[in-house]
């Protein structure tokens, strides 16, 4: 027979499971935690979409969200709350762990409240994640719902600097917010030289040029396809576009516009964008704002420079005239210029491209997961 170990905590992770940073990083974290002998319990209202491993760690509940007659909107928040205090009385569970303020912290807190008249105490750790302030936030009817989660989680966490100062002066926050950098884990990006792979999408004389997102406006992803008409004028290169979303359409359309359908491919979402980061030579993200910019991260893991804007947490994370280059929002003309500029030197590239790599290793899973971990047992030991 074989003898399970005994696990550490019992964690629940709420998450979107769609394409996007916060899930990427709640799904990375809850499988870091799983190999590191906590047990772990996925919450969300389908399986989220980097979740694709097997382990007697990790667990799935999926929210079912039945639609009567009577409901013009579906009450998600209120099915979810019943499920927090399901999963929490059933698996045990120690601790909450919520990714993104509304309405997943908004329902932990409801589920605290029904879990306490049962006489059951679970601590709530809130993790912002950027949208969640920084376009939510400031639409007055969100305000008071995110200031009340923020001020009565246990403990929040912020994705970056950045995030933290932009939540402290929208909201009026009486409580601590912890810094708590995004990751990656440097054991997927391995860099090996996979000619194979490259050249199905570029000649050996071509460059290749990257953009992966959700295609929502704030990734301002029409400036992707500008900035890379300008530089295909001068640099012989292909653009590969890797997510879906709402602007599509338009980017379609304007990939037609600008006669840049032969060098443009659009590849849908992809899981395992380390694969095709590996064979790649430039990162572009011309966002509006990113609170952080997980993607840049994982891009320049995998040693690719990027060109991003200057705005919000990306400073913190790309790095002026070392592991790329950061611009004004919509300065297509300087994005351009700074692109060809690294692709046309060889030697400059292959510098940036070292620096990137290094940089990112500062955010290697090993160096933040233990951040997370001790936040865990200070407010288990609290707890009981
Ligand atoms: O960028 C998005 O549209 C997705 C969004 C999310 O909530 O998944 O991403 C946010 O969280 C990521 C993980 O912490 C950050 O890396 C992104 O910068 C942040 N997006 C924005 O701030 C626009």
């Amino acid at each position: 027979m074989i003898a399970l170990k005994q696990s550490k905590y019992k964690i629940g992770i709420v998450c979107y499971p769609t394409y996007g940073g916060s899930g990427v990083v709640a799904t990375e974290l809850g499988m870091a935690l799983a190999n590191k002998n906590h047990e772990v319990h996925f919450i969300s209202y389908s399986q989220p979409f980097r979740l694709d491993v097997f382990s007697d760690k990790i667990n799935f509940h999926e929210v079912s969200v039945p639609n009567y007659p009577l409901f013009e909107y579906i009450p998600y928040e209120h099915n979810l709350t019943a499920k927090l205090v399901d999963v929490v009385l059933h698996e045990k569970l120690n601790l909450l762990h919520v990714h993104y303020a509304i309405p997943h912290a908004f329902a932990a807190l409801s589920a605290k409240q029904i879990l306490a008249a049962k006489g059951i105490h679970i601590p709530i750790i809130t993790t912002l994640h950027g949208t969640d302030i920084t376009l939510l936030g400031k639409d007055k009817s969100f305000k008071s719902v995110i200031e009340f989660a923020i001020n009565n989680s246990d403990v929040v966490t912020a994705v970056s600097e950045s995030l933290k100062k932009e939540t402290l002066s929208s909201f009026n926050i009486k409580r601590e917010i912890q810094v708590v950098p995004n990751f990656i884990d440097s054991s997927l990006y391995k860099h090996e030289n996979n000619s194979g792979l490259r050249r199905s999408f570029v000649r050996d004389d071509e460059k290749l040029i990257i953009h992966i997102s959700n295609f929502r406006k704030v990734k301002r992803v029409q400036d992707v396809l500008k900035v890379f008409s300008k530089i295909q004028d001068k640099v012989a290169s292909k653009l590969i576009l890797i997510g879906d979303g709402p602007e599509r359409l338009e980017m379609e359309q304007l990939s037609r516009n600008l006669d840049l359908c032969d060098n443009v491919r659009f590849i849908g979402k992809l899981k395992a964008v380390e694969r095709i980061l590996s064979v790649s030579d430039l990162f572009l993200l011309p966002s509006a704002t990113e609170s952080f910019g997980l993607v840049a991260l994982e891009a320049m893991a995998s040693r690719v420079p990027v060109i991003s804007t200057n705005t919000g947490g990306l400073p913190e994370v790309n790095i002026e005239g070392k592991t790329g280059f950061l611009l004004d929002v919509k300065d297509i003309k300087s994005m351009a210029e700074k692109s060809i500029e690294l692709l046309s030197d060889e030697d400059k590239l292959m510098q940036f491209k070292e620096c990137a790599y290094k940089h990112a290793m500062q955010f290697d899973l090993p160096n933040i997961l233990p951040m997370y971990e001790a936040i865990y047992e200070d407010l288990i030991s609290k707890s009981q």
